[in-house]
């Protein structure tokens, strides 16, 4: 019996002149034979192009001032340091699938309002109060929030805080791009108009309840579009008090969507993960890339062959198929964002746990 499971294949021979003459004529008419490129095409295992990165929030932080010193948000319409993974150098990648950036809204300013068909979350690092407006509500964003954009809604951000607000911005950009399937338009006024109070959104989908019809406003997305953080922490400190820690994936909660129990957004999947403090996670690695946002906590991640160390507010790329552990110094909430939920709808998704 040949062996169904051999991975590794032989190099192909260079094609002698015949070939090479043949390959010749073929590109003359648009064709290419697919034995010279099918292992490339289908490769044994994912190679990962994604580099491990982590870009710490104390060097971030005076570049993004000096930017906000240099360029008005309106000028910009979104003033943002693109987090640019060294391997996709010019393709504003964090990872494959996922845009990633850190934007800046000093007091006083507007972030025009617009709508794209990317979905976009929020993550926010440092706020003494800005907001964002979503489909007709306003929520202010405090530190720790993770905050939906859903495809398609008018979005705009202010800040009449008296200090700067800075957010970690995670779009499906490289996904919607790939298909080329993006619109987007600018809205005829700085900002929308508010239609609803603020928490309404929480009050209606988000207290275990839902409204007798059922449906929210945003489609595939979830209708909940601010996760407080205060909520997210007291929860997932309960769990991890209760000693129920994953080996491998810590204490994890999913970001859901109350609707259909899914994930919060169709294309992009969020959790928040506590490892306790003087405590470690076993290797685990899966198809998708991460990027991560620490939200409270020190330690390190071993991702690869790479130990990197971070502290509060940074952010880090872990990309796919690649083992990945932490150890943490002291309590860790770790914000989490992949592309795991359109692999799962695609039947992509794979997972393995290593024993190291
Ligand atoms: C966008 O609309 C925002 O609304 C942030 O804050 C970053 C990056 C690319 C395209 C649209 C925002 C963005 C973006």
């Amino acid at each position: 019996m040949p062996d169904q499971h051999a991975a590794v294949q032989p190099p192909s021979p260079a094609p002698g002149p015949q070939r090479t003459e043949f390959y010749g004529r073929l590109k003359g008419q648009s064709l290419t034979p697919l034995w010279e490129v099918l292992k490339g095409l289908v490769p044994p295992e994912p190679r990962p192009t994604p580099l491990p990165h982590i870009w710490h929030y104390d060097t971030l932080r005076p570049y993004l001032l000096e930017a906000a010193s240099l360029v008005t948000a309106e000028e910009a319409e979104r003033r943002v340091l693109v987090l640019e993974n060294p391997a996709f150098a010019g393709k504003s990648r964090a990872t494959a699938t996922l845009y990633a950036g850190i934007q800046i809204v000093l007091d006083g300013e507007v972030a025009p309002a617009h709508r794209h068909t990317a979905s976009a979350l929020r993550f926010v690092l440092e706020s003494s109060g800005g907001f964002t407006a979503v489909g007709g509500e306003r929520t202010t964003m405090r530190v720790g929030d993770f905050v939906i954009t859903p495809s398609w809604a008018w979005h705009d951000h202010g800040n009449a805080s008296g200090q700067p607000i800075m957010w970690m911005d995670i779009l499906d950009l490289p996904m919607v791009n790939f298909f080329e399937g993006g619109f987007s338009e600018h809205h005829n006024d700085q900002t929308q108009s508010i239609g609803r109070p603020e928490g309404d959104a929480l009050a209606r989908y988000g207290a275990g309840l839902l409204p007798l019809d059922g449906t929210g406003p945003f489609g595939k997305t979830s209708p909940i579009f601010s996760y407080p953080f205060d909520r997210t922490r007291a929860a997932l400190a309960t769990v991890a008090a209760a000693g129920s820690a994953d080996p491998h994936w810590g204490t994890t909660l999913r970001y859901s969507n109350p609707s259909d129990g899914g994930w919060a957004m169709p294309t992009i999947s969020s959790w928040m993960t506590h490892v306790g403090a003087g405590t470690s996670t076993k290797a685990v690695r899966s198809t998708d890339g991460m990027v991560v946002a620490v939200a409270e906590g020190r330690g390190t991640v071993r991702v690869g062959d790479k130990r990197m160390s971070f502290g509060p507010r940074d952010v880090f790329v872990l990309p796919n198929w690649t083992p990945r552990s932490f150890e943490a110094e002291s309590d860790c909430f770790l914000f989490c964002s992949s592309d795991r939920v359109a692999q799962e709808k695609l039947g992509l998704w794979r997972e393995e746990r290593l024993q190291a």
